[in-house]
């Protein structure tokens, strides 16, 4: 069912000015009032031991309790996931966001398994958004888009160099997701050993060619931004569920004996840069990044299964269209295949029954010949019976008859004798 090209598009695109007044300059504001009754969703997936401070980081950055719970235990024989759904507005933009945290990751003792429940639940969202695409009827407006957009990977304070599970599962989510490595609890360590560690993570990462989500944009430029920008990461991050007063203001903070964080301090942590980075500056291109890279090498792989790569269409491209109509070629002949196969097998089971009841008639024509021949002697063998029968009662009568008269000659005789 392919269409024939009818009309040739000129390649070359002219620049015209305007000699009036048109109205589509109105259209980033249509998108915005488009987006403002949509509302914006916004994903995000927390990966780190238990107790490394997850919950409170999320509710630092929304500045709202959003945090999957705390205090779970360290006892679970294996990885699990939770989600909460949350509906926030700040000013009148709507967000809708979806907070998942992992349960009991890296508590067990033999952690080959950790990463497999996590990396399923990255992949089943995926799905989910995949079989929804494949449906006839798509219902794409009311579609829950539950994709992860950033997954935060919350780092041990070590001060040393990641951990073997902490390297593995970076590289693992990284080549599905927009990974950001995060230094957890950096309040506990001093600025030398939040650098020396900083590079050493970001040294181990390059060596190890892991992919994590690259804030740098064509904007950046300036080397000395892009350089400000490398070095920041991974983020050294402080969360606080608990407010301090700071000169007559209350912010969220951590009293210790010796002094007071304030997380918004951008000389106490990188929590502000954090949140300007994530939320501020690339939430939207995190998202673009998921469907545009991540989603789409899931679909591909995807496709890929279900045999689409194998065949091209007119030109030259991979088309869905053209592996339809080749799947549906393929089946029909399929189908014809089995039908020749079915009728085949059908005409032999007549055959065969045919010639069994040919065969049959046969031994039943024989039978009751024979049966007849039988009958036949037998009604023979009766006459000859019969005809002995009926002498012997001619043979009998005529002796009676001779008899009698010998009998009443004898009378007479005697009669006459006196
Ligand atoms: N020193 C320090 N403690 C923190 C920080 N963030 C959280 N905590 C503390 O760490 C403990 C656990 O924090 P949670 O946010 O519940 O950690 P979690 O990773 O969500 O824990 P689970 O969900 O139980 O795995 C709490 O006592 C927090 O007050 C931080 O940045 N620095
Ligand atoms: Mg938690």
């Amino acid at each position: 069912m392919g269409h024939k090209e009818t009309h040739a598009i000129s390649e070359v695109l002219r620049e015209l000015p305007l000699t009036g007044h048109v109205g589509f300059d109105s259209l980033p504001y249509q998108q915005v009032k488009k987006s403002l009754l949509e509302s914006f969703t916004f994903n995000i997936l927390c990966v780190g031991e238990t107790g490394i401070g997850k919950s409170t980081l999320i509710s630092s950055l929304f500045n709202t309790e959003v945090g999957i719970g705390s205090n779970f235990s360290h006892k679970y024989s294996s990885v699990s996931l939770k989600s909460k759904k949350y509906h926030l507005k700040e000013k009148e933009v709507p967000l809708r966001l979806t907070v998942t945290e992992t349960i009991g990751y890296g508590d067990q003792i033999n952690k080959e398994n950790c990463m497999e429940p996590i990396l399923n639940f990255v992949d089943s969202q995926f799905e989910k958004c995949l079989q929804e695409e494949l449906k006839f009827t798509r219902n794409i407006a009311k579609f829950q888009d539950t994709r992860i957009h950033v997954c935060l990977y919350f780092i041990c304070p070590t001060g040393h160099t990641l951990k073997a599970l902490d390297l593995l599962a970076i590289k693992l989510l990284s080549q599905k997701v927009n990974v950001l490595p995060l230094i957890a609890k950096a309040d506990t360590l001093t600025k030398t050993e939040l650098q020396n560690f900083k590079s050493n993570i970001r040294n181990e990462l390059q060596r190890e060619k892991v992919e994590i989500y690259n804030f740098l944009s064509d904007d950046d430029a300036t080397t000395e931004h892009e350089s400000e920008i490398i070095d920041i990461i991974p983020f050294a991050v402080v969360g606080s569920t608990e407010f301090v007063n700071i000169d007559g203001k209350l912010t969220r903070g951590r009293n210790y004996p010796w002094g007071t964080i304030c997380i918004n301090n951008e000389n106490h942590s990188d929590f502000v840069t954090l949140r300007e980075m994530l939320i501020e500056m690339h939430l939207e291109d995190l998202k673009r990044c998921t469907l545009e890279k991540h989603y789409e090498n899931y679909r591909t792989e995807r496709l890929k299964e279900f045999g689409f790569l194998d065949c091209q269409g007119g030109d030259g491209q991979n088309n869905l269209i053209f592996f339809l109509t080749e799947k549906e070629e393929e089946m029909r002949q399929k189908l014809q295949a089995l039908e020749e196969e079915m009728m085949q097998s059908f005409v032999e089971r007549a055959k065969k029954t045919e010639h069994n009841l040919v065969e049959e008639e046969r031994k039943l024509r024989e039978k009751y010949s024979a049966v007849q021949r039988d009958l036949e002697e037998q009604q023979n063998s009766l006459e000859e019976d019969r005809e002995i029968l009926l002498r012997d009662i001619d043979l009998f009568r005529k002796r009676k008859i001779a008899f009698e008269l010998r009998k009443r000659d004898r009378k007479h005789e005697r009669k006459f004798s006196f």
